[in-house]
């Protein structure tokens, strides 16, 4: 009975010793344990490596203890619960992230000091999970961060990638990619679950059947694959709750085929049976537009029949009428990659439950929310016909994912303000007029853990030290209290020379990788994302040849009040994304000849800052002073960057796109540098085509890399063709004026010290808004429903 059971666990856990331990001294002996069980690596011979992954195993073992009683306390509580299903999630490090979050940080540095080591050393050690592509991936995983630390009980489902994107590195100034073996020396993050998985099925036919009189649709699938869940373990900082992130990994089913076997052919049997694990192979790596590829769908629905099938047992598990599921489920559609779930339940509910059509329906059209990223219409995914029909012969129904999603969902959000208001005046025009109240915006947000906390210790500490708490951790809108602060000259000082330390380690960063030695008096302008013809990095890469083209026009005197700038640029094009490879080997041209011109010196440097990710960012993003969020209006969904940079106290000069608006709205538009056209003008801009009014400097710019200035002139013609007068969709010429007009502007703001650092930190204090708590709990109040949950310590 269930005394007996809870007298067995009482006496376990006794046996268990209690929780472990966080005092350094402990610390210290579980470390050494993991060296020598885990790790099994002789006492006294380890390297740093190692000593990570000791330590690593050692956070391990403290989040699953909190994780197990989150879990357990959701399950007492049995409230409504958020499942966020998104197909890419990145994670980047997790040590650092952990060790903050469970609030232990000093006890491990010092018990990693008694033992000969030190933290930042080590956590140097951990490779990136880069489980996704670009803006949208990084925000689930802030996302996540704040569902944890609000309490929220939610769960995040995903696929475990055996190569996350790819690495990218550079040869001759050409972009190549190298797959990302992540896993390769293990994961300490993940947990196992041998015990969890589930059958998807694949192809073959749907048969109608005769039961006790009643006409059943049975599909007989053609291939069955298994899902393993393996568990990543999400703290929440300031509180006991870890909520979980399941990742789910194909292995070959263990299902008895028997035909297969019969044939004789056992050797053959086996080597298929293994190429049904491709399935969670590989991320793909463009972040925009997988049109018909079969291996994506076969992801996407292996990834929403595993998660599903997990979802409904587990509601099952406490509830025994589908009725209560919109009261006990929210779904969320990270974009449309997810959105086969729609027909996927519809599938449970109807042929495996037998709910009958109309009732499910009413059941399945309460439980979806959908969030979309992009604006773009090659974003939006289509499935041709015959392919969904041959791999998922009972979910042929809808094939356009975003309208399967609108139809389906309650509500329908967009990324920001700007974003939702052309969803509804444009991409989705006709579904907005039928269902206006199911179009809502929550802006997006990124985590001051990951952002400021993990990323920039000493500006960590400064903004404490000011604002007189650490409150501001989990509620970040107490940073407008640096506006109290602007006019202290002590302060400012400190502020100073956080940015100052920041660019230190940026610099010794970029000597390391490129070669290049800058000059920490040097205004370091950073532009870093994916590499897309809309983000406009040619733009960024003229106006630094055009700056380029002036030093050498001028006169030594001159020359001596210009300000000096090191341009840095960074980010990842798709392996497939023939004109994002040529702007990067642009700005390689460009960085060769201008970096080596004993002429210009310090005055301007750039340099291509290789492999962009997680951890990349949390070094660039504190050093920057100026950042650039250049897209063309309307095109930028929302854009996170820039939220991350502001709340760094670095400068933004951007367009008035995305989220950016709503930015001008907290800092007012006389702290930051706005250029170029504004969204309801692009589209005139564009009708006038050749007739554009294009300023002559631009004309000149693009006459050098025609004429091959750079060198590999006829590689670069087809790259300018796409700007050329007529043909600039992306309106560089057209904002090319303004562009240079703001980046004087920031020269001009720059040689006043103390108006460049009182922009600064109202920047910083500006940030709280597009803090990912406040975007959580929005959806949480207005979209999914749910109530914080916290597991009492
Ligand atoms: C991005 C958008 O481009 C960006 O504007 C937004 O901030 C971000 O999502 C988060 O909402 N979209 C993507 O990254 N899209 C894909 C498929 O990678």
């Amino acid at each position: 009975g269930f005394g007996e059971r809870k007298a067995k666990a009482e006496r376990m856990f006794s046996l268990m010793d209690g929780f472990l331990k966080n005092d350094p001294f402990s610390l210290q002996k579980d470390i050494l344990h993991h060296v020598e069980y885990t790790m099994a690596r002789s006492r006294f011979s380890f390297d740093d490596y190692e000593a990570y992954q000791a330590l690593a195993h050692s956070v391990r073992d403290r989040l699953i203890e909190r994780w197990h009683d989150t879990h357990i306390y959701f399950k007492k509580t049995k409230s409504k619960r958020l499942y966020f299903l998104s197909l890419e999630f990145l994670m980047g490090r997790s040590l650092s992230n952990s060790v903050i979050n469970l609030g232990i940080q000093d006890q491990y540095a010092e018990a990693l000091n008694q033992l000969g080591f030190e933290f930042e050393v080590l956590a140097e050690q951990e490779g990136d999970a880069s489980l996704g592509n670009g803006g949208l991936a990084r925000f689930s995983a802030c996302q996540m961060d704040s569902l944890a630390t609000l309490d929220y009980p939610a769960w995040g489902y995903g696929l475990r990638y055996e190569y996350g994107l790819f690495r990218q590195i550079i040869v001759d100034g050409f972009q190549h990619e190298q797959p990302d073996y992540w896993l390769n020396f293990g994961n300490p993050w993940e947990i196992e679950r041998i015990h969890v998985t589930y059958e998807v099925k694949f192809n073959g036919t749907v048969e109608e059947v005769d039961m006790n009189g009643e006409k059943l649709k049975v599909w007989i699938p053609g291939e069955t694959v298994e899902a393993v869940a393996y568990d990543n373990p999400i703290p929440g900082y300031g509180t006991k709750n870890t909520i979980n992130l399941r990742l789910w990994a194909a292995k070959p089913s263990n299902q008895f085929d028997l035909e297969a076997y019969n044939t004789g052919d056992y050797i053959n049997s086996i080597v298929n049976r293994q190429n049904t694990e491709a399935i969670s192979n590989v991320l793909y790596p463009d972040d925009r537009s997988h049109q018909g590829k079969e291996m994506r769908l076969k992801q996407q629905y292996f990834f929403v029949s595993a998660s599903l099938q997990d979802i409904i047992r587990r509601f099952k598990e406490a509830h025994n009428n589908f009725d209560e599921l919109p009261e006990q489920v929210a779904l969320h559609l990270n974009d449309t990659h997810p959105s086969l779930s729609i027909a996927e339940i519809m599938r449970i509910l109807v042929d495996e439950e037998h709910l009958g059509w109309s009732k499910a329906w009413n059941i399945v059209n309460k439980i979806f929310s959908f969030t979309t990223h992009t604006v773009v219409a090659e974003g939006l995914e289509k499935i041709p016909v015959d392919l969904l029909g041959s791999l998922l012969p009972r979910h042929l129904q809808s094939i356009r994912m975003a309208n399967l999603s609108i139809v389906c969902s309650h509500t329908v959000n967009g990324v920001s303000k700007l974003h939702s208001n052309t969803l509804k005046t444009k991409t989705f025009k006709d579904f907005y007029e039928l269902w206006p109240e199911k179009f809502q915006y929550t802006t997006n947000g990124v985590t001051q853990r990951r952002w400021i906390v993990v990323s920039n210790p000493s500006l960590c500490a400064l903004l404490s030290k000011w604002l007189g708490t650490e409150a501001w951790i989990r509620n970040a809108d107490l940073l407008t209290g640096l506006r109290d602060h602007v006019d202290n000259t002590t302060f400012r000082h400190e502020w100073k020379m956080v940015k100052r330390l920041n660019k230190m380690r940026l610099a010794e960063y970029i000597e390391t990788m490129s070669g290049v030695k800058v000059s920490l008096d040097a205004m370091f302008d950073v532009q870093v994302k994916r590499i897309h013809e809309y983000k406009r990095q040619l733009l960024n890469i003229f106006g630094i040849i055009h700056r380029y083209d002036c030093l050498k026009n001028m006169d030594k005197n001159d020359r001596r009040k210009v300000v000096p700038r090191v341009c840095i640029i960074g980010g990842k094009a798709a392996p497939g994304y023939e004109i994002a490879k040529k702007i990067i080997k642009l700005c390689h041209a460009v960085a060769e000849k201008v970096n080596n011109d004993a002429d210009i010196g310090d005055l301007l440097k750039l340099v291509f800052i290789p492999d962009y990710n997680v951890s990349v960012a949390e070094l660039v993003i504190p050093g920057a002073d100026l950042s650039q969020h250049i897209s063309t209006a309307g095109h930028e969904a929302s854009g996170t960057g820039s939220m991350k940079f502001l709340m760094n106290g670095c400068l933004l000069l951007a367009t008035a796109d995305g989220s950016t608006v709503e930015i001008i709205e907290e800092l007012g538009s006389d702290n930051l540098f706005l250029f170029g056209a504004k969204v309801q003008e692009v589209a005139e801009l564009r009708e006038k085509g050749s007739a554009l009014k294009v300023p002559l400097q631009f004309a000149r710019v693009l006459r050098m890399v025609r004429d091959g200035y750079f060198g590999d002139k006829d590689y670069f013609q087809s790259l300018c063709d796409t700007v050329e007068v007529g043909n600039d969709f992306y309106l560089l010429g057209s904002d090319f004026g303004s562009y240079l007009e703001a980046q004087a502007a920031a020269d001009k703001a720059f040689v006043e010290p103390d108006r460049w650092i009182k922009m600064s930190i109202l920047s910083a204090a500006a940030s709280g808004r597009f803090s990912s708590d406040r975007t959580i709990r929005e959806y949480a109040e207005r979209t999914w429903k749910i109530d914080p949950c916290q597991c009492p310590f």
